[in-house]
């Protein structure tokens, strides 16, 4: 499968639902406040969020297309190049990051959004750039993680470094990347516990693991990703606002965009927060995991 039918293919519950909505509301119609209003409506339950919704009401609005005369593609594709405007961006190119060597990935985000999947799924794209790649497992708050870890280390190929569960999260981290700098990899991703005793733990074992890093690298971690699942809607815009309260996130993978009919999600994201966006998930498997590109989003999401 090319890399546009992937796109295509995760996300065609939300393309079904965003581009035939919209096609439905404005099609044959003539533009006018009403209409506006609804196709404002529309968007916001989509979940693009206020800002986008009220930008494309605008747009629609100002456009010299007349939704009576033209076809369906020409008035989706006054939606598609605004989606492409809005995250061309905010596109990030994982594989030349380690410019620094090795490139420490300290993988973030609340339980069950998908860290340990994607760090499988990313490990083997980055190792099918012949990229060295190794795990760091300081999710020790549960054995079920480590060993979940270590089943995509087995699968893809790659080294994992680990210790026991209940083991300090940071000693992990730290005796990954001095792992890492002996063996020279090119990249070390850290997985992170998504739930502990509370809220605050959580964050200070996060912070911890920083620190710690800093000892033996004062630019580590060169990135900080945080990992969002669109299924969960408007709460992922919470979970940006509670992680850059502890750290600066440099990236956002979004993932199970295939699980979804409101993969709009990423929009709202991209637009309030201007974080450049890495990958998207769209799937459980190992090659479920696609490079962000902002045209074949757009243009997947707008194909009805
Ligand atoms: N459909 C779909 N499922 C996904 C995707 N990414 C992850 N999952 C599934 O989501 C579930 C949780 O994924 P994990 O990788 O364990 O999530 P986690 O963030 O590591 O969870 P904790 O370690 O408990 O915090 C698993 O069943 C994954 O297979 C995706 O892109 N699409
Ligand atoms: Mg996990």
């Amino acid at each position: 499968m090319n890399i546009f039918k992937k796109f295509r293919f995760g996300l065609s519950k939300s393309s079904r639902s965003l581009s035939s909505g919209i096609s439905n509301l404005i099609f044959k119609k003539k533009i006018n406040q009403n209409m506006l209003d609804e196709l404002e409506d529309f968007l916001i339950q989509s979940d693009v969020g206020t800002e986008v919704a009220q930008e494309l009401k605008i747009k629609l609005s100002e456009t010299r297309i007349d939704p009576k005369k033209e076809n369906k593609n020409e008035i989706l594709k006054i939606f598609t190049d605004y989606i492409f405007n809005v995250l061309k961006p905010l596109e990030k190119n994982l594989v030349q990051l380690n410019l620094n060597k090795p490139c420490v990935i300290l993988i973030a985000g609340v339980n069950g959004v998908g860290k340990t999947t994607t760090i499988g799924k990313m490990g083997k794209l980055l190792m099918q750039k012949n990229k060295k790649v190794l795990f760091g497992a300081a999710d020790t708050f549960r054995a079920a993680a480590v060993s979940q870890l270590e089943i995509w280390g087995q699968k893809i190929n790659a080294p994992i470094i680990k210790s026991e569960e209940g083991a300090d999260p940071a000693s992990v981290a730290y005796k990954a990347l001095k792992y890492a700098k002996k063996e020279n990899f090119d990249y070390l991703l850290i997985d992170t516990a998504g739930r502990l005793q509370n809220k605050k733990n959580l964050m200070d074992e996060f912070k911890k693991i920083i620190n710690v890093l800093k000892k033996i690298e004062t630019e580590a971690p060169h990135e900080i990703f945080l990992i969002l699942d669109a299924t969960t809607g408007q709460s992922a815009i919470n979970q940006v606002e509670e992680f850059q309260k502890i750290s600066k996130i440099s990236g956002i993978i979004m993932t199970k965009l295939d699980g979804t009919a409101k993969g709009g999600i990423l929009l709202a994201v991209g637009k309030k927060f201007k974080l450049p966006i890495v990958a998207l998930g769209m799937g459980e498997k190992e090659d479920d995991l696609q490079l962000f590109n902002a045209q074949h989003f757009a243009t997947a999401l707008m194909t009805d």
